[in-house]
């Protein structure tokens, strides 16, 4: 089924670089850039953006990582493209993640509080539009 996924091309990303490479990837495999705007992120769209994360250890640092500098948040578009971005991303973990997948190829572990990977890409249907939702609320 045609359906649509939040990603963000993390601060780490821009920073490094990286915006042309991930974003080639994700229309190398054929789906479709819906909407697309750099920004710095607030508080209270991470705060929303993280809510299920609010109270474990990594939360602190997570928000700051996310809020250190712009990022790029992207509605992608096509068949299967929620499983199939996080599939492109790789595993959470850069170190865990496979050769071939964007965290996989492109991160690496670093002495940091907080897991820094590069991209974000929603985990169902309901994440989806909920983060849509937030980030892009004309498109929710
Ligand atoms: P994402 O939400 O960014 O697509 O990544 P994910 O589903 O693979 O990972 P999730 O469990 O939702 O965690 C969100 C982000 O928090 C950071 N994290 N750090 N132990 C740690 O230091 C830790 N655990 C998670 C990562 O940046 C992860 O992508
Ligand atoms: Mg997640």
């Amino acid at each position: 089924m045609t359906e649509r996924t939040l990603i963000l091309l993390k601060p780490d990303a821009v920073e490094r670089g990286l915006r042309g490479e991930i974003l080639r990837r994700l229309e190398a495999k054929g789906y479709g850039i819906v909407a697309l705007d750099q920004r710095v992120a607030d508080a209270d769209t991470l705060a929303a953006h993280y809510a299920e994360h609010e109270g474990k250890p990594f939360y602190g640092p997570l928000v700051e990582y996310m809020g250190s500098g712009p990022l790029v948040a992207v509605v992608a578009e096509g068949e299967g493209v929620i499983a199939g971005f996080r599939s492109l991303a790789g595993a959470t973990n850069p170190t865990a993640a496979a050769p071939g997948s964007i965290r996989g190829d492109l991160a690496r572990e670093w002495d940091a509080p907080v897991i820094q990977n590069l991209v974000h890409g929603s985990d169902s249907v309901e994440s989806a539009t909920r983060e849509i939702g937030i980030w892009f609320p004309a498109l929710g």
